[in-house]
């Protein structure tokens, strides 16, 4: 499979000032001022779901269903993959911040709970899928696990990762990455990592419990917020429309689970969108 040009790969993982790039992803630098808390405008969210007890304006895919009043992106049961979107595209050229609440919950115990989930950004359409176990639903079909797939083109994952797959030189069984190839099918492998969290992480996200993602986006770069922490678990240095081909595009989850399994919950969901303030 082909690489995207290098000059995107290069343009994409270029620190902005205030960050430096590190080997597992792009830090601030703790001497600077809080640039970090540069956020999209506080407008009327355009997306917003308390809960998800009527379905509003969501396109769920093969195994995503709503449970209750939460969204389940997978059940746990093995070999499930399952992906949720908003019905419509959303202009994110401006920025956006988008806050939900996750949890998940009845892990195998061989795996101790398997694979994970991610918010993506992608400009392929609302029915968009890739593959199931470590591709998580929006990467590739590994050459080893069928079904071997292609994985959503034209897509950004933030991939809260919960199995360690050594075939994608995955760096722990809790953590968090950024992935795109581009315009090409998506991956969960270590090429298409554009930045990963520091190890290990406070949090173990398959505690059981209920833990709060807040992912800004302001025209380039991308943070990744966790639970309470005020800084940024990571950020990677990124233009939507380089990346994706359009500031234009989908938002919304995708989960897959393989041998091992895990519910893959989303309890809550809310996005805004506009130029950036001081939060
Ligand atoms: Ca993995």
């Amino acid at each position: 499979m082909k690489l995207p040009p290098k000059s995107v790969l290069n343009e994409t993982r270029r620190a902005p000032p205030g960050w430096k790039k590190t080997a597992w992803g792009t830090v601030l630098l703790c001497s600077l001022p809080m640039i970090y808390g540069a956020a999209p405008a506080s407008q009327s969210p355009v997306v917003a779901f308390s809960d998800f007890s009527t379905a509003g304006k969501l396109s769920l895919v093969e195994n995503a269903s709503r449970h209750g009043d939460v969204l389940r992106l997978t059940p746990a049961r093995p070999m499930q993959r399952g992906a949720a979107w908003f019905s419509a595209k959303l202009p994110l050229g401006q920025g956006f911040s988008t806050t939900f609440h996750f949890r998940l919950t009845d892990q195998d115990e061989g795996f101790g709970g398997a694979d994970g989930f991610a918010f993506v950004i992608q400009n392929s359409g609302p029915s968009a899928i890739g593959s199931n176990g470590g591709a998580a639903g929006f990467g590739s079909g590994s050459d080893l696990w069928p079904p071997n797939v292609p994985g959503i083109p034209s897509s950004i994952a933030v991939f809260f990762d919960t199995c360690q797959n050594p075939e994608y030189d995955d760096p722990a069984e809790n953590y968090i990455g950024i992935y795109s190839m581009g315009r090409l099918p998506n991956e969960s492998a270590s090429r298409s990592r554009l930045a990963r969290t520091a190890q290990p992480l406070t949090a173990n996200m398959k505690d059981g419990g209920v833990h709060m993602a807040r992912i800004v986006y302001t025209p380039g770069s991308l943070s990744v917020f966790l639970d309470d922490a005020p800084v940024p678990a990571l950020m990677a240095a990124i233009e939507l429309s380089k990346l994706i081909g359009s500031d234009d595009a989908y938002v919304g989850f995708t989960a897959a689970t393989g041998n091992g399994y895990e519910n893959h919950d989303i309890l809550s969901w809310s996005m805004s969108l506009g130029g950036p303030r001081t939060r």
